[in-house]
C-alpha cells in the first residue's frame, strides 16, 4: 500500500496548488448525488485518477464525483473509494477542506476496509494515514510529508460538532445535543467534515454527528467515500463510530453513493449516542 500513500501525497500537493490559484466557479455538471460540481471538484478528481492510474496494484476506483466505478488494472488488488475534495463549497469563504480515501480489499463494505487516509487543506497541509495506528504528517517547505505523531483519542472529550439542519432533528437528537452542551462541551462546527473531524481527533475527543433528519432520513454523508474511512480512523484512534444503533464498519452499502446517519467520537460520547437511539 505504500505506493498508494505516495500517490495520495503527490495528489495532495497538486490539489493544494489548484485550491490556492485556480477558478473556484461552478461547472455545468452534477455528481451522482445531485450536487452541482465545482470546477475544483472535477480537477481534483482528475488529478487523483491520474496518480492512481500509475499504480498496478489498484484494481478499481470509485469517486464521489463519478456515477460509476472506474476499472484501472485487471491484475490489481486494491479498491479505492474516495471523495476528491470534500466541502469544496467552503473554499469560496476560505475555510479548510479535505480529501478522503478508503482502501478496500474484496468489496466496498465496512468490513473490507483495510486502511484510510485523509488530507486537510488548511493553514497547513496535513495528512493522516490509518492502518494499525493513526499517524499524522505535515507538508514542509520541500514538499515532503514529515511524520509528526500518532493520534489517540481520550475516553471522553470536550468538543461537540452537531451537523445538519437543526429544525429537522428528531426531538431525542435535539435533547442529546442540548444535554451535551449543558455538560460544558464547546461548539466546533465549520461545515467541512474533514477539518471538523480532524479537530476533534487532535483535541482529544468529543462528538461529530450527522443524524437522520426529516429532510435527509438516511443522512447526507456517503458511506464508501466519507463515513467508512473516518469510522476506521476513529476506531484505530481508540474511539468509535455508529449510525445510532449499529457500528458503522458493520454496514454494507447497496449502491456506491449510499449515505448513512453517522456519529464519530470518543467512547464515552458514542455510548451516549447508543443510549439515546436504543
Ligand atoms: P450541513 C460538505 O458539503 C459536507 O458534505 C461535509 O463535509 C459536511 O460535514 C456536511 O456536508 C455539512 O452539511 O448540512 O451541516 O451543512
Amino acid at each position: 500500500m505504500t505506493e498508494i500513500f505516495e500517490a495520495i501525497k503527490k495528489s495532495a500537493i497538486r490539489i493544494r496548488e489548484a485550491i490556492e490559484f485556480d477558478d473556484t466557479g461552478y461547472s455545468e455538471d452534477q455528481n451522482a448525488t445531485g450536487d452541482t460540481q465545482l470546477k475544483l471538484d472535477i480537477k481534483s478528481d482528475i488529478i487523483i485518477e491520474e496518480e492512481f492510474r500509475k499504480i498496478p496494484s489498484i484494481k478499481e476506483i470509485v469517486s464521489e464525483e463519478k456515477n460509476d466505478k472506474t476499472p484501472l488494472h485487471v491484475e490489481g488488488h486494491y479498491l479505492i473509494g474516495y471523495d476528491p475534495l470534500d466541502g469544496s463549497s467552503l473554499i469560496d469563504v476560505n475555510l479548510s477542506v479535505g480529501s478522503i480515501f478508503g482502501i478496500y480489499e474484496g468489496g466496498y463494505a465496512g468490513k473490507n476496509l483495510i486502511a484510510s487516509v485523509y488530507v486537510v487543506y488548511g493553514p497547513r497541509v496535513e495528512l493522516v494515514i490509518a492502518t494499525d495506528k493513526v499517524r499524522m504528517y505535515r507538508l514542509n517547505k520541500s514538499d515532503e510529508f514529515v511524520y509528526l505523531k500518532d493520534i489517540v483519542l481520550n475516553e471522553k472529550g470536550k468538543l461537540n460538532a452537531p451537523g445538519s439542519t437543526q429544525m429537522c432533528w428528531e426531538p431525542k437528537h435535539k435533547k442529546m445535543i442540548d444535554d451535551i452542551f449543558a455538560d460544558g462541551y464547546r461548539l466546533r462546527y465549520s461545515g467541512g467534515m474533514v477539518p471538523d473531524l480532524h479537530q476533534i481527533l487532535l483535541k482529544g475527543g468529543g462528538l461529530f454527528s450527522y443524524p437522520s433528519t426529516s429532510d435527509a432520513p438516511k443522512g447526507k454523508l456517503r458511506l464508501i467515500f466519507e463515513v467508512f474511512p473516518f469510522a476506521f480512523v476513529y476506531e484505530k484512534a481508540g474511539g468509535g463510530s455508529v449510525d445510532g444503533k449499529n457500528r458503522i464498519l458493520d454496514l454494507t452499502p447497496e449502491h456506491p453513493h449510499d449515505t448513512s446517519p453517522c456519529f464519530f467520537g470518543s467512547n464515552s460520547e458514542v455510548q451516549r449516542v447508543l443510549k439515546t437511539y436504543e
